[in-house]
């Protein structure tokens, strides 16, 4: 049957340093995204039809995945590809959005700094876990944050870019400092993936 796997990380595990730390990186991609992983393909283990479709068709469908297993996929599914697109997105060699993704946060929010702004004042209001996010909605931009790994998608939105805002995601360089692990992973951001998700 075909299982949903674990994406190697596309850089070392230090890449990200000092900003994100490579013990961080490494528990947080070979533990906790594998974990999801390994919960999705159990979740889905006697579901035929469901292996058989992509993680973003069955996240966008999620009312549609059986009762009894929903809240497994939701969790371990939204996991899966909430970090899939976390790893995509960050990237040791940073730079700026340029072309129509620039136009769209200028447009939209005024500037680079105010999406910034945006997306971190949704991250440090989050409550507990979950995610901060810049997402299409229609053909608009909007800033949104989501609990747990609820995932854009499961509201007819596309997630363009996301930041983690799980404590696994910062503790061990940060400790309770959210904010200064938000300010910090700005310098992460690979704006030409982004880019591609933006248009895409
Ligand atoms: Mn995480």
């Amino acid at each position: 049957m075909p299982e949903f796997t674990l994406p190697p990380l596309p850089y070392a595990f230090n890449a990200l340093e000092p900003h994100i730390d490579a013990r961080t990186m490494e528990i947080h991609h070979d533990k906790h995204h594998a974990a999801y992983v390994n919960n999705l393909n159990a979740a889905l283990k006697d579901q035929p039809d469901l292996q058989s479709k992509s993680i973003d068709d069955i996240l966008k469908n999620i009312n549609a995945v059986p009762e009894g297993i929903r809240t497994a996929v939701r969790n371990n599914g939204g996991g899966h590809y909430n970090h899939t697109m976390f790893w995509e997105i960050m990237g040791p060699d940073g730079g700026a959005p340029s072309g129509a993704l620039a136009d769209a946060i200028n447009a939209t929010f005024g500037g680079l700094d105010q999406l910034k702004a945006a997306i971190n004042d949704a991250g440090v209001k989050r409550f507990g876990s979950g995610w901060s996010w810049l997402v299409k909605d229609g053909g608009a931009l909007k800033v949104i944050s989501t609990a747990n790994q609820d995932c854009p998608l499961m509201d007819g939105q596309y997630p363009v870019l996301g930041v983690d805002v799980w404590e696994h995601a910062y503790y061990l360089n940060y400790q309770n400092r959210r904010p200064d692990y938000l300010a910090a992973w700005w310098n992460t951001v690979n704006w030409d993936a982004v880019a591609k998700r933006f248009s895409g």
